[in-house]
């Protein structure tokens, strides 16, 4: 049997220092050929040693009496534990007599800088792996480095049978922390439903990418998504069909909670939107008394927008939506209330701002704060309102004057949904075609004028359901332009460039086809 000790340790010898060793420099990132890590880490040192063996026996080490720190060890025992042998690597708690070796998580360092937030130092050489982070969201971000530095079949299950094959991590040291705290992914349940495995399994996707949210457009025109108790009909009639007129569905309250733990368990937290007061015809199909005539609309499988309203000048419509968002509020831990709040074509401009003036209050008022689509920008916005800008001919700077925060997902670049090319089966276009190239190469900082760096709560990568009925339509869209967001997202634009991308994109195609994932082979990559 190997041992993950190897008796003689080989000498480490750094040959490529980028720039400083120190986490609090500014560093410069560059990538070695042999790490192919995205996003690309702040600063990356490779060594001239063979890496570090993982075995049946390596002990992983985590900081006794942190719960949350040996969950990580327990998620980073599963993830590796599928290789190697059927006995996954054993799990103890650090201590000082402890053997020399296996991979130690450390927390320390709480000096208070942005970069302490989420970020983690790893070191891999021929004798341990060492991932040190001052939270433990930066413990969960370097296991995710780590598992990128193994070979890419540790992601498939089958391998597991071959005891044969072996494990190293390639000998590095990486410090790195991520440019916007908001990472997200937006998955719109509404067009066509996603149960929970499938929402399980975006999580799992994306956590592999260190994004940090996931918003969950929860209603549209074509379909209420999450259960309403003082408004059963909601997901009863709302829930019951889909685009094309499948059957649709919904989350209970306790599987939208079973969500929401599974992604905090992969630092992604969960943020609700209901669309209101346009995109709303599962809504007006589910009460009559939501409509202005008081007659309920027949249920939408179609895929026009701009055509449905609530009532605005109903009393009833703003208890209907205290309901709602007193009930999503207490079962989402998020400090943020998507309410939408798009392409409204049926209200005037002073009906539209006062609807959304009014629904800020009562977003606030469950101790929320208020993010919608950039259609919101004229109303009175709170501080700590949120604006996500999706419009490419427009920019949100009346609402950045007010203090608002922008999250950066411009339409012809950061869409999910639109085809790559012309022959690209699924996907919309009324944005634009979007190549792999073109989701990398932009900055959300220049990409809209008005919006600079300090303006950005960051970016999100939204993917519409229109024409996508399943995951498999789901993954062709996202994989691998999701992957060129998260990167965006993360990594410095200084540190940004194509030709480096697309190779060690090009190098996570095995790690895709390990995982399942439908991905678009794009003829830009060098797909390995
Ligand atoms: C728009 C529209 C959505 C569509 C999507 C399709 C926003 C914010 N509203 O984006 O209803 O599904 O385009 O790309």
């Amino acid at each position: 049997m190997r041992t993950s000790l190897p008796v003689q340790l080989l000498a480490v010898s750094m040959i490529a220092t980028l720039m400083s060793s120190s986490a609090s420099a500014q560093v410069t990132s560059a990538t070695p050929a042999s790490i192919d890590v995205i996003p690309l880490p702040r600063l990356v040192e490779t060594r001239t040693s063979e890496g570090f063996l993982l075995g049946a026996q390596t002990v992983i080490y985590f900081p006794g009496g942190n719960a949350e720190a040996q969950r990580i060890g327990k998620y980073l025992a599963e993830v590796i534990g599928i290789v190697a042998s059927p006995e996954p690597p054993r799990l103890e708690a650090a201590r000082a007599d402890a053997p020399a070796g296996g991979i130690h998580l450390r927390l320390g360092g709480t000096s208070g800088r942005p970069e302490d937030a989420e970020g983690y130092e790893l070191a891999v050489d021929a004798a341990s792996v060492t991932i040190t982070a001052a939270q433990p969201a930066g413990l969960f971000y370097g296991v995710q480095t780590l598992r990128q530095l193994l070979p890419a079949f540790v992601e498939f299950e089958a391998a597991r049978a071959d005891p044969k094959r072996e494990v190293r991590a390639t000998a590095v040291r990486i410090v790195d922390h991520p440019r916007f705290a908001w990472r997200g992914a937006m998955l719109d349940v509404s067009r066509h439903f996603f149960d929970v495995d499938d929402v399980k399994r975006y999580i799992d996707l994306i956590s592999l990418y260190k994004l940090n949210r996931l918003h969950l457009h929860l209603a549209d025109d074509q379909g209420w998504r999450i259960e309403i108790k003082s408004w059963p009909n909601l997901t009863k009639i709302g829930g019951s069909t889909e685009v094309g007129g499948g059957p649709g569905g919904f989350y209970t309250q306790a599987q939208y909670s079973e969500i929401v733990t599974y992604a905090r368990e992969r630092f992604i937290e969960i943020i609700p939107e209901i669309d209101m007061p346009g995109h709303t015809n599962a809504a007006l199909a589910s009460y009559a008394e939501l409509n202005c005539d008081g007659k309920a609309r027949p249920p939408y499988t179609g895929i026009e927008v701009g055509f449905s309203a609530l009532c605005v000048d109903k009393d009833v419509t703003y208890r209907f939506i205290d309901d709602v968002v007193r009930e999503i509020a207490k079962l989402s831990p998020s400090p943020y209330f998507h309410i939408g709040g798009d392409e409204v074509k049926t209200l005037t401009p002073e009906q539209y701002t006062q609807f959304i003036d009014r629904v800020q209050k009562i977003v606030r008022s469950h101790g929320k704060q208020m993010v919608g689509w950039d259609e919101i920008a004229p109303a009175t916005l709170e501080a700590g309102s949120i604006v996500q800008h999706w419009r490419p001919d427009g920019t949100p700077t009346a609402a950045v004057a007010k203090g608002a925060k922008v999250i950066m997902s411009v339409a012809n670049r950061a869409y999910l949904d639109m085809k790559y090319d012309n022959g690209t089966p699924i996907g919309l276009n009324w944005a634009a075609n979007i190549e792999v190239r073109d989701s990398y190469e932009w900055d959300p900082a220049d990409i809209a004028p008005g919006i600079p760096e300090t303006a950005l709560a960051g970016v999100e990568a939204p993917i519409w359901s229109e024409t996508l009925a399943n995951m498999r339509d789901v993954e062709f869209m996202a994989f691998p332009r999701l992957v060129a967001l998260a990167e965006i997202a993360w990594t410095r634009e200084d540190g940004r460039k194509w030709d480096d991308f697309r190779v060690r994109l090009g190098a996570h195609g095995p790690r895709f086809t390990a995982l399942g994932i439908n991905f678009y082979r794009a003829s830009s990559v060098p797909w390995k």
